[in-house]
């Protein structure tokens, strides 16, 4: 037969798909056999499909529909005989055979080229190798097949490729047979014995260094652990190794989960959309995630590596041996599977900072996405591009979902009703619901109203009233919810919302509390289901200081009218280091809203005393935890000032916090130089662990506030020179400062980090953010540069992110400039990509969607770029949905 070549049309309308229309799959697959001969050119992929009509499905057409993009079709076979061009029907979209048997083989084989796909979806060259990328619709990009995570099937596959070119040739599973060929080529098979979706196939060849190491499991199975990374790395993959054991260790201990395979192989690419990808037995990471070596990868590197390499093996039960029935479910895997590497990394790093940053990601992100245009309930309802839809509403909000569960539940009743999800819904292709209804079943709780969290989008707004009467002994706490409106919901229920709470004394120790009858505690956790309810405790001796949303015991807006004195009182003497740290924060906010004020009005700015003592005090604690101290001493960032105000005011709120910054480091130079030199340990070997972690930290944080006063160029210079080529934490803290300073040193540090760095792609991707970052005015120019220069590549997400993504996002007084430049810049640039990588494209062009958020000249001026990437009619769906959604 010979090959028919679909032309690809122009995009239809797109369209949008609903979750109310889920159908089961007509036709199930139980086996694939798949053969791929490699080619960089083209590669022919030979996929024999065992399939059966579903009997629980109502379609009885006959008519099977394929899923498939972009591919060449060469061949069908049905049962062995070649099928008549007149016998099925091929779109830019399907591949129909109108009247199938009951049960049948298909054989199909198909063409595709591997070189040319710069979307990085389906099949595709990356530096040497070939890797996939198949979540959620890449499957389609390889081969016609049902491409939708309920249909569940049993995989093997062989890769032949050039011997010498691709030395190792991955998939998912174990290793059954391999051999070699006379013409050069070899060839390996690998059969995966759990059933999967087709989202989590995987495949890769490539030459690479190995490192092996092994895990025992508490049943006693020996796990080999394989990490690949490209030639020359090896001695950057050991901590992703160590990463690797602390989270099976972890997920035996935390939820009794062992690994089911014998091998767990990680791949590290260069060219990849995200962070990592689950698929079975053979995770795919981006190098960001995998690589990193004191002279090369930053603290916090270190600590995302950690979060990451848990999280993909988290996936191994919640998401791959239970995975979703649909796209609509996704929050079921990575809103557990998010929830659980927090978790993780709170157990093994720092309980206290790791909620903080988290907490601090939810606020900045997801808050903010959760009040826009394109805020979307954690399962969403309707979707044109599912890509767009791996939000922070579905991971971080789905996540604190299941933290709130928890904390219903208490944690005993929570890990029995995980027991009970896997042991139900093993092997299967589950919701949403199935979920709770587990947590329900095994708690004999009534889950409901707390279901909402689920289908409403919106941050709740929590206000609390305190009231104390001193004849009564009694206090009571009046707390209110609403819900703002959000795109197709403007009108919200009222949520099941736990709000932890205490109560301090005037010396700062906890009051027992009693509510109604119940036992004495010093804890307890409020459950507000109503729109105004009352708590009253009794036996309170003294006027207490409420201690509110301890932990973040749940995602909303608190409001209680504190004074600036309890703030700072709760700064100090709180017993959850949460609140310690929030009520820091809410006082700086209050400050520099005030602050900001005073600075429209164009009065003097005069930073209180208070804030200074209280600085003082907190670097002088005499402490074990630096970490914690560091991150009480970050302000909070523009961006969340920002969503504080109703019109956001980048100017006022740049040169408020850089005032801030300048003046703390003018009257408290000698504390943070003492600070600085007590902790700078520029002799010291790299060690990654949480007292080193802390002090690094800390020193680092006193020498960016120093760093504002000119007299410490120098001391930033020297610490970047002595650390250049032995710890990167240490130069990257001198080295974003020193961008930001119009010296000549400015220069000349960039110049000899690129000159060490130049052969480590992703030390450059900081070399390019850091100046994507500068707040001079030059920032523009010079990323408009860096996008000619020879380390630039905007085929490479990484580079993309690093630079564009960096301006977009991260440097909201240079993007936000009023001659509309950036916004300009950035749709260009966002047209470009959309061309070759539409996931990437989309990622981009976020920072223009949020327009409503400033004045009237700049929304102009954003909607502008906006309707002009609209004149393309060839817009991809993934921008075109974010675009006209942010435009309504
Ligand atoms: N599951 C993948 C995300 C895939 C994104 C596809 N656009 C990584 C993760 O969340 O673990
Ligand atoms: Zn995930």
């Amino acid at each position: 037969m010979s090959e028919s070549l679909v032309i690809q049309k122009s995009r239809q309308e797109p369209q949008t798909i609903y979750l109310k229309d889920y159908q089961v799959p007509p036709y199930l697959v139980d086996e694939i056999n798949l053969d791929f001969e490699l080619h960089e050119d083209e590669t022919l992929v030979k996929s024999i499909l065992k399939i059966r009509h579903n009997r629980h499905s109502p379609d009885k057409t006959r008519k099977l529909i394929l899923n498939g993009e972009e591919l060449i079709l060469v061949s069908v076979l049905l049962n062995g005989e070649a099928l008549s061009s007149d016998q099925y029907e091929v779109t830019d979209q399907n591949l129909i055979i109108p009247d199938v048997p009951d049960s049948f083989d298909l054989t199909i084989t198909t063409k595709i080229y591997p070189r040319k796909n710069t979307a990085l979806s389906g099949l595709y060259s990356s530096a040497n190798a070939f890797c996939t990328q198949c979540e959620a619709e890449g499957f389609r990009r390889i081969t016609y097949f049902p491409d939708h995570p309920d249909v569940l099937a049993r995989y093997t596959t062989t890769i032949t490729a050039d011997a010498a070119r691709y030395p190792y040739l991955l998939s998912n599973g174990n290793l059954v047979d391999s051999g070699k060929r006379s013409d050069g080529r070899h060839w390996a098979k690998w059969e995966d014995p759990f059933k999967k979706p087709s989202y989590l196939f995987a495949l890769v060849a490539g030459d690479f260094d190995l490192i092996e190491d092994q895990f025992t499991t508490q049943s006693g199975r020996n796990i080999l652990l394989h990490i690949y990374v490209e030639k020359g790395y090896a001695d950057q993959a050991h901590h992703a190794m160590y990463a690797l054991k602390e989270a099976m260790r972890w997920d035996e201990k935390a939820y009794g989960r062992e690994y089911d395979l014998d091998i767990y192989m990680i791949v590290a690419i260069s060219d990849f959309n995200m962070g990592a990808m689950e698929n079975k037995g053979l995770n795919i990471f981006n190098t960001k995630y995998v690589l990193a070596k004191p002279e090369t990868a930053t603290d916090d590197d270190y600590i995302h590596i950690m979060s990451v390499v848990g999280h993909e093996y988290f996936h191994n039960w919640t998401g791959n041996r239970v995975t979703c029935r649909d796209w609509f479910q996704l929050s079921l895997k990575e809103g557990l599977t998010i929830f659980r590497d927090q978790s993780f990394t709170e157990d093994v790093l720092s309980r206290a900072v790791m909620r903080i940053r988290d907490v601090n990601h939810l606020r900045e992100i997801q808050f903010p996405e959760d009040a826009g245009p394109l805020a979307h309930p954690v399962r969403p309802e309707s979707y044109i591009e599912i890509n767009n839809f791996y939000t922070s509403t579905v991971y971080n909000k789905g996540a604190e979902v299941l933290r709130m569960l928890q904390t219903i539940l208490g944690p005993a009743l929570f890990r029995k009703g995980m027991d009970l999800y896997f042991a139900r819904h093993d092997g299967q292709a589950v919701t949403i619901e199935d979920y709770v209804k587990t947590m329900e079943d095994v708690s004999g709780i009534n889950l409901a109203q707390f279901r909402l969290w689920y289908s409403q989008a919106g941050t709740p707004i929590v206000t609390v009233q305190g009231d104390y009467d001193f004849k009564k002994q009694q206090y009571t706490l009046t707390l209110q919810q609403t819900c703002p409106p959000t795109p197709d919901q403007a009108y919200k229920k009222p949520m099941h919302i736990p709000v932890k709470m205490g109560l301090l004394d005037q010396k700062g120790h906890a009051i027992p509390l009693q509510l109604n009858d119940e036992p004495f505690e010093t804890e307890k956790v409020l459950h507000l289901t109503t729109p105004s309810q009352t708590f009253r405790f009794n036996n309170v001796p003294s006027q207490p200081i409420p201690s509110l949303l301890r932990n973040f015991s749940a995602p909303v807006k608190l409001k209680y009218a504190y004074s600036d004195e309890e703030l700072l009182f709760l700064f100090k003497h709180d017993t959850d280091a949460f609140n310690r740290w929030e009520a820091g924060q809410q006082y700086m906010l209050r400050l520099i809203l005030q602050l900001v004020q005073d600075y429209t009005q164009e009065k003097t700015l005069h930073l209180p005393q208070d804030m200074l003592d209280i600085f003082a005090f907190i670097l002088k604690q005499d402490t074990n935890d630096k970490l914690m101290i560091a991150e009480m001493l970050v302000l909070p960032s523009e961006r969340y000032i920002g969503e504080q105000m109703n019109v956001i005011d980048v100017d006022s709120i740049h040169a408020v916090r850089e005032f801030i910054l300048a003046q703390t480091a003018y009257q408290l130079h000698a504390l943070l130089l003492e600070t600085y030199h007590q902790y700078h340990d520029p002799a010291g070997e790299y060690r990654f662990n949480m007292e080193a972690v802390g002090k690094r930290q800390l020193k680092n944080l006193c020498l960016s506030y120093l760093m504002h006063l000119p007299q410490y160029d120098e001391l930033g210079m020297q610490q970047f020179e002595a650390s250049l080529k032995s710890n990167m934490t240490d130069t990257l803290a001198a080295l974003t400062a020193l961008s930001n300073i119009d010296s000549p040193l400015r220069t000349k540090a960039l110049d000899q980090f690129y000159a060490v760095w130049q052969q480590d792609a992703l030390v450059v991707d900081k070399w390019f953010a850091i100046q994507a970052a500068t707040k001079l005015p030059i920032a523009l120019p010079q990323v408009r540069k860096l996008m000619q220069h020879e380390a630039f590549d905007i085929k490479n997400p990484n580079k993309v992110y690093s630079l564009i993504g960096t301006f977009g996002h991260r440097n909201a007084i240079r993007f936000h400039s009023l001659d509309g430049e950036g916004y300009a810049y950035l749709r260009e640039a966002v047209h470009q990509l959309d061309k070759l990588n539409p996931q990437v494209a989309a990622r981009m062009v976020k920072p223009l969607t949020t327009w409503k958020r400033y004045d009237k000249e700049r929304q102009e001026l954003m909607r502008e770029q906006l309707e002009l990437l609209l004149h393309d009619k060839k817009l991809s769906t993934d921008l075109y949905e974010l675009v006209t959604k942010s435009l309504e």
